[in-house]
């Protein structure tokens, strides 16, 4: 779905109705795929990032309820995060935040190491959330046998006549339906616990410092709710550890590399040390499973129309599965190499 535009009236009217009156500017911020961000500056001198949430894929009101209680949570631990200004249906208006930046490509292992800590940060600072459970924002979210479910019903009602023309694609996920029910099937039997967990883990959702490179804030919060560890640390690999953007085109720069997955291990088994066996065991296949699931999400968005993540170009979800399958075919390359990693890490990290 290719984004609305918004008049910059409509934007001062919601701005002003939420109490900020002095707007110099409001302009496209980030490169989210559901909401429309900006980001506003004002005469003050004071910078906010306005939301709207996307009314078609979340309930708003949920969304926030969540929100307010794990930012209420990890600030009163003195964690740093997201701060709530204003919220008025489907609209919302954060604090902007200063002397940090996001990355959508890393272009150090170092800073693999340092997102995947901040993430376990965020993961241990919710492990003692007081009842009530938060809500479920979108059940099954990565639940891969129901994202098959869904593919599979796009493929048969093939509303843009592009099934013929993602045979290949379609073929990939076919060869791995077996492993899709592994995680599900563990969490099912209560092997893997259910935690609190963010759900969007990319690694441009940790704001790194300006000026020590360390992850101080997590945010796009819209998912965070119970879950698997195993998710939140699997798209962490599939998106620290690529080397090209989620929509590049030549394949041939599309790779997991090696040296980043081994800080990410590193970085995250140094903090999450509430995993249990069943956890560290799947650790590396997390990686494989939470990427083909995002492919195959974007290759179901393809095929029925392009209805849910924005798009630029016609064959943008596309272009961004074969990415996702390409990036699964080399971590399946290097899969020993990457359960061995985080073995040797484990047992040195917990002897
Ligand atoms: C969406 O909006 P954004 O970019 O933070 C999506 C994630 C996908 C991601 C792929 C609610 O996140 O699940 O992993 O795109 N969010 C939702 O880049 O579907
Ligand atoms: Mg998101």
């Amino acid at each position: 779905m290719s984004s609305r535009e918004y008049p910059a009236d409509e934007l001062r009217e919601v701005l002003s109705g939420m109490g900020v009156k002095d707007v110099v500017s409001a302009a496209r911020y980030g490169s989210g795929h559901i909401n429309d961000t900006f980001k506003v500056d004002c005469a003050s001198g004071t910078s906010y990032i306005l939301q709207r949430i996307n009314t078609d894929i979340f309930d708003p009101d949920a969304v926030m309820s969540n929100i307010r209680r794990v930012t209420e949570h990890i600030r009163a631990k003195g964690g740093g995060t997201l701060e709530v200004v204003a919220y008025t249906r489907p609209w919302r208006l954060y604090a902007f935040i200063s002397g940090a930046h996001t990355v959508d490509v890393i272009t150090e292992a170092g800073q693999a190491f340092k997102a995947a800590s901040a993430f376990a940060d965020f993961q241990n600072a919710l492990a003692d959330l007081p009842a009530p459970r938060l809500i479920d924002i979108i059940p099954n979210f990565h639940n891969t046998v129901s994202r098959i479910a869904q593919l599979d019903a796009a493929r048969a009602a093939d509303v843009k006549g592009r099934a013929a023309s993602c045979a290949a694609e379609l073929g990939f996920v076919d060869a791995r339906r077996a492993e899709a029910s592994r995680i599900v099937d563990l969490m099912a039997r209560g092997d893997i616990p259910e935690r609190i967990t963010h759900n969007d883990t990319k690694i441009n959702n940790v704001m790194l410092d300006d000026v020590t490179g360390l992850g101080t804030h997590v945010i796009d919060l819209d998912t965070t709710m119970p879950g698997c560890a195993l998710y939140d640390f699997g798209d962490m690999v599939r998106t620290s550890t690529a080397n090209a953007a989620e929509d590049e085109r030549d394949l041939t720069k599309v790779f997991s590399r090696k040296e980043y997955f081994e800080q990410l291990v590193k970085g995250y088994l140094g903090k999450a040390k509430f995993l249990n066996e069943a956890e560290l065991a799947n650790l590396a296949f997390s990686g494989r499973l939470i990427t083909l699931t995002i492919g195959i999400r974007f290759l179901t968005d393809y095929l029925a129309g392009d209805v849910y993540f924005h798009t630029t170009c016609d064959d943008h979800n596309l272009v961004r599965a074969r990415t996702q399958f390409k990036m699964v075919q080399s971590m399946e390359e290097q899969a020993a190499d990457y359960e061995a990693i985080v073995r040797a890490t484990a047992s040195s990290l917990r002897g």
